[in-house]
């Protein structure tokens, strides 16, 4: 059905490594990620024995609590992000400087992030990720945001639907249900923990699609069906942008489009609806995460409003470290 996505998959890991090999040469403070950190903090944790390892587990939960930095060490003063380009790895760059920390942001991938956050909990060893909301990591592990006083990650915010010039006449009904499309944080995480246990992305869309008929009945109520044409989405490979265009795209085929999707490096999904190489994304987040994007290239292209509201971003930490805000990673 939509026939194009699994090809694109490769060019999408291809450009993550270029992405990771690029950063090891130009960017200032972002490092390219060996993949390795997990066993790094391993090490690290080890080595670390200043706390009393008299509990169940070497958590240091005990210990590290209200002392700022203590677990700077073991966390081996890095932040693990994802693609350079996301605007939370922006925002993180940000907060080391607003908070003064001595920490490196590695850049990686989101998936390679969340593999490390999955051993750090494996191992009940500390960890700060990226991360954002919705997002079914929330849901699966016991995380929390560290607080952020000084408002280097921004407010709550909405992810926008954006089509190129000119789709209004071109596709009409397609750019009626792009315009109609709306749903919820929980939707949202329900087709990506279908995926990350294990559903493949386009069958967790249609699954979540037919169990939520009178949902998606509002955003088709009334559009009559397309002939057939091609329409092209395009989103960056980031698990809540995968749901989200997957299940969009389900809609459109079920609404007679064919459709394409390509996935980008955040630049360049916003420039390829700009300059109109792909007709839609639904992956804009707004005013904060993505606002340098959006700036940039507003007058290029159609902002159709908000399909979800309530997102947020910041850095997470598991549940059972003993730290509340990000000026617990001050020295
Ligand atoms: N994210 C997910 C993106 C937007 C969607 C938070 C990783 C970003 O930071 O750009």
């Amino acid at each position: 059905m939509i026939k194009n996505w699994k090809r694109v998959g490769v060019v999408a890991g291809l450009s993550f490594t270029l992405v990771a090999a690029g950063c090891g040469e130009g960017e200032e403070e972002v490092e390219e990620n060996g993949g390795d950190d997990a066993a790094d903090e391993t090490e690290m944790d080890d080595e670390d024995d200043e706390d009393d390892e008299d509990d169940e587990d070497d958590a240091d939960e005990e210990d590290a609590g209200g002392e700022a930095g203590a677990y700077n060490e073991e966390l081996d003063y890095t932040i693990t992000g994802i693609d350079a380009g996301a605007g939370v790895m922006a925002s993180a760059e940000q907060a080391i400087e607003d908070y003064d920390l001595d920490f490196d942001l590695q850049a990686s991938s989101d998936a390679a992030m969340i593999g490390a956050l999955d051993d750090a909990i494996n191992n009940e060893e500390p960890i700060v990720v990226t991360a954002w909301d919705p997002h079914y990591k929330f849901a699966e592990h016991d995380l929390k945001y560290l607080d952020d006083p000084e408002g280097s990650f921004g407010e709550a915010e909405d992810i926008h639907t954006i089509v190129r010039d000119g789709l209004e006449e071109d596709m009409p009904e397609a750019y009626e249900i792009l315009d109609n499309f709306h749903w919820e944080g929980d939707h949202m995480e329900e087709v990506m923990l279908d995926i990350y246990e294990g559903t493949a992305e386009e069958e967790a869309a249609r699954e979540w699609v037919d169990n939520n008929e009178d949902i998606v009945e509002d955003w088709v109520d009334g559009v009559d069906e397309g002939d057939g044409e091609t329409i092209e989405l395009t989103l960056v490979a980031w698990d809540s942008e995968i749901a989200s265009t997957n299940v969009i795209a389900q809609v459109l085929e079920d609404h007679g489009f064919e459709v394409e999707m390509s996935a980008l490096e955040a630049n360049h999904m916003f420039t390829s609806v700009a300059n109109g190489d792909s007709d839609a994304m639904v992956a804009a987040w707004l005013p904060g995460t993505h606002e340098a994007y959006y700036e940039d290239m507003e007058d290029d292209f159609v902002d159709l409003g908000a399909n979800l509201e309530g997102a947020a971003i910041g850095l997470a930490v598991p549940a059972y470290m003993d730290i509340d805000s990000i000026e617990d990673l001050q020295d």
